[in-house]
């Protein structure tokens, strides 16, 4: 796994003090020491306890299996834990194929070939027989190309703009840990004279990746099947996956 970052901008263990009068809430967290596996950049482990939440003073961790702890040096009854991730990483915008890393056949080298399918679209919302889409050369239902984008992140969707021919997607794959996940696949490809943006509900959404293959039928269609770009969507964060207390 690559490019995994935690941030955690401020921890607030709550612990709750109560007399016959009043609930005091108290973050018993602040400025306890604090200690993180591995550090990016400047973040520090110490920061997600210094109070402050906003101004982009994060602890911020580098590996995909990173861990930080925080010592409160006495025993509490915690009643709530807090934990505010940095509010200024927003997921990376959606992106558009960077390159193609390999396929199964393309119509030419020119015209509709398999590079017709990075960038943005050109041909939607256009529907036809049109060069600026990639089409594969064989009608049968082993048809393939494999996607690149420029950075990874957990796969939320996936966009195919079909502008021709639509429906003979039969599965969306991503890249994982040396093999091909499926996150989507139908055994019932259509054949619809129609351009539109194909987005099925992911049946994995945990694949964190940049590399996605898309798998076509063309028996049904019988005819070219054209897809003129694709776009994912993702973030490229991590969550906390586990909380211990000792
Ligand atoms: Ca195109």
């Amino acid at each position: 796994m690559e490019n995994v970052h935690t941030t955690r901008c401020g921890l607030f263990l709550l612990f709750v003090l109560q007399d016959t009068f009043a609930i005091e809430v108290v973050n018993i967290s602040i400025n306890k020491t604090a200690i993180q596996t591995d550090t990016s950049g400047n973040g520090t482990a110490d920061l997600a306890v210094d109070g402050v939440i906003s101004g982009g003073t994060c602890a911020q961790t580098s590996s995909a299996l990173a861990s930080w702890e925080v010592d409160l040096g006495d025993f509490y009854v915690i009643d709530n834990v807090l934990v505010h991730p940095k509010p200024d990483e927003a997921p990376p915008a959606a992106q558009w194929v960077q390159s193609v890393g390999g396929f199964s056949s393309e119509y030419s080298s020119a015209g509709w070939s398999a590079q017709k399918i990075v960038g943005p679209p050109n041909v939607y919302p256009l529907y036809g027989d049109i060069v600026e889409s990639w089409s594969p050369y064989y009608k049968d239902s082993n048809q393939f190309i494999e996607l690149e984008f420029a950075t990874s992140v957990y796969v939320g969707q996936v966009d195919i703009y079909e502008t021709f021919h639509a429906g003979g997607v039969k599965a969306i794959k991503c890249y994982q840990a040396g093999q091909w996940v499926t996150l989507w696949s139908t055994a019932l490809v259509e054949d619809l004279s129609i351009a539109r943006i194909f987005s099925p509900p992911l049946q994995v959404t945990d694949c964190f990746t940049n590399m996605i293959r898309l798998e076509l039928d063309l028996t049904v269609a019988n005819t070219f099947v054209e897809i003129d770009a694709v776009q994912i969507h993702g973030v490229s964060q991590t969550s906390i996956a586990h909380m211990e207390q000792y």
